[in-house]
């Protein structure tokens, strides 16, 4: 089995990086280039994703792109790292539903913020960033993670994220969600997959 990761530093593929990392996976790094906001670069040939984004994952030369699909895809790969509940398991829906909230209500709630866009209720199919925020916040009063007492793929994805924008105007400040965090990202993967990132 071959797998590739196409990848661009301090970006969302990082998180992709330390996914693999926890997972125990083999796999390669192929860097590429990708357009920021206001540059006129083309698009880098190297990489397959139909925008030219960052992560992608090659399986045996079949792509697989969109962060949560890869998170799914490599969970199911690799079921004995318990990093994604599998089919049969009572989380499994939780699970798929924690990750499709972060690609269509997470992600599109911090942009709406950032770029301080109005959310239209009964238009947009996501909530403003406080109400996701609220969300988040009543679950991790409740338990250690999404998905109760393990770590897993969501909490990867979602942990990594407010890490990233702990300090950011943008994040409604909370001593939950800070000390959820700091507990998603301290972990041994995470620094080999930070230094694999830098180097
Ligand atoms: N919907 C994509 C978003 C990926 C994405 O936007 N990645 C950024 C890096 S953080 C990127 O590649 N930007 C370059 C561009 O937009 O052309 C996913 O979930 O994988």
């Amino acid at each position: 089995m071959t797998l590739t990761l196409i990848h661009c530093p301090q970006t969302r593929s990082s998180s992709f990086v330390w996914l693999l990392e926890e997972l125990g996976a083999t796999y390669d790094i192929r860097r590429v280039t990708i357009r920021r906001a206001g540059s006129e670069e083309g698009l880098d040939p190297a990489n397959p994703h139909p925008h030219g984004k960052v992560p992608v994952l090659l399986h045996d030369g079949v792509m697989i792109h969109e962060q949560v699909a890869i998170a799914l895809y490599l969970t199911d790969l690799f079921p004995q790292a318990g990093l994604g509940p599998v089919v049969g398991d009572r989380r499994r829906g939780p699970y798929l539903s924690w990750l499709a909230y972060y690609a269509g209500v997470a992600e599109p709630s911090f942009l709406s913020a950032f770029m301080q866009m109005e959310v239209p209720r009964g238009t947009a199919g996501w909530v403003k960033v406080d109400e996701m925020m609220a969300h988040l916040v009543a679950t991790l009063e409740k338990q250690p993670y999404l998905l109760g007492d393990a770590f897993s793929a969501a909490d990867l994805l979602f942990g990594g994220t407010f890490s990233l924008f702990a300090q950011s105007p943008i994040l409604p400040k909370s001593e939950v969600i800070a000390a959820y965090a700091a507990r998603c990202v301290d972990r041994p993967a995470r620094v080999r997959a930070q230094a694999l990132d830098n180097g």
